[in-house]
């Protein structure tokens, strides 16, 4: 009987060192099991006097009763401990701010560019594009610049090989889509030109887009018209506009369009150096030798052209003094527009 006693210290000093769930499993395997300690000694019963047995086998199943509910506390102790553990673990702070994916916009030079497009595609030009490398011949020869224009420079174009070069504008698309269309013709070309050239309102890559419409009686009241569409639609109904007389190897008669400064609306300021005119689309009547050349019957089709830098459009519109902020991609300047 007095062995019972050591048997239940023994066992209370185990639980209490016991920390996991594997290590009550085998107390309970050691105490309770088939072969554990009370079951051997209740095997033992048969061995001692029947009047001793009552007493002796009560005290054994009272250990037995003992052990399982303590085991089963201490479970349920280490349950809750671990629920506990994982409910810190998992805890969700709901005061916390929100993450925010700032979302992405499109670029002022491509909102211009897209506006630009979508007003003379109104107006039913087609868009076509072509190689930013391209050959000298389309890009100079074919449009009339003799070989000892400032433009065929090697200070100013860049080159590739001796005939074939970056395109410096995108005119040669107008080429190119003459050879494969016929007249009548009313296109864009939108794209990336280069020039080797460099401050802050000239960039040695930018963007141009030139147009051209031709048929069998285009006049220059219809490139009066057009472009001054163009202008009302691209600013404002009431901006003034005027042409001025200037040259293009490319066109005959060849004009330069000014708007009223949108800045001062006139009156005189930097950025239109005092003249209250701005400077923003060269244009003229095709030169018979370009459609000779493109293969165009001269006397039959008469056309006008028109070019526009899509830098110096944003530039105006937005009054950014710096082409340099287009490529820098400096957020804090990007998400203004
Ligand atoms: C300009 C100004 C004037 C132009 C001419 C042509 C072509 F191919 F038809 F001859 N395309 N673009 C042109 C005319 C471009 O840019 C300032």
């Amino acid at each position: 009987m007095a062995d019972m006693e050591d048997i239940r210290k023994a066992f209370a000093d185990e639980l209490s060192s016991s920390e996991t769930f594997a290590g009550l499993q085998q107390l309970k395997v050691k105490y309770l099991g088939k072969k554990g300690v009370l079951t051997s000694r209740l095997r033992l019963l048969s061995t001692i006097p029947a009047e001793e047995r009552p007493a002796y086998g009560k005290l054994i199943n009272d250990l037995k009763i003992l052990i399982e509910s303590a085991l089963e506390e201490k479970e349920a102790g280490l349950k809750k401990t671990e629920r506990d553990r994982n409910f810190a673990l998992e805890a969700l702070d709901v005061t916390l701010p929100g993450k925010y994916a700032v979302p992405g916009r499109s670029h002022p030079l491509s909102r211009v560019l897209k506006e630009i497009t979508d007003i003379f595609v109104n107006m039913g030009f087609d868009v076509e594009v072509g190689p930013e490398v391209e050959l000298d011949y389309y890009n100079f020869e074919a449009l009339n610049i003799p070989r000892d224009h400032p433009a065929r420079d090697m200070q100013d174009t860049f080159y590739i090989t001796d005939d074939v070069i970056m395109r410096t504008q995108t005119s040669p698309v107008q080429v190119r889509t003459m050879e494969k269309r016929k007249p009548p013709l009313k296109i864009i070309s939108p794209g990336k030109v280069y020039r080797c050239d460099a401050d802050v309102t000239h960039s040695p890559m930018f963007h141009q887009v030139e147009g051209l419409m031709v048929d069998t009686d285009i006049s220059f009241s219809d490139l009066k018209g057009v472009l001054e569409i163009f202008v009302h639609r691209m600013f404002s109904k009431d901006t003034p506009v005027r042409f001025r007389p200037s040259f293009f190897p490319f066109t005959e008669p060849s004009a330069e369009i000014d708007i009223g400064c949108i800045l001062c609306g006139g009156s005189g300021c930097r950025v239109c150096k005092g003249s209250g005119w701005l400077e923003v689309l060269g244009a003229g009547m095709v030169h018979p030798r370009v459609f000779e050349m493109a293969g165009y019957d001269s006397e039959l089709y008469t056309g006008f052209a028109f070019g526009l830098g899509v830098e110096r459009i944003t530039m105006l519109k937005y009054a950014i003094d710096d082409i340099r902020l287009f490529y820098e991609n400096d957020t804090r300047f990007l998400r203004q527009f």
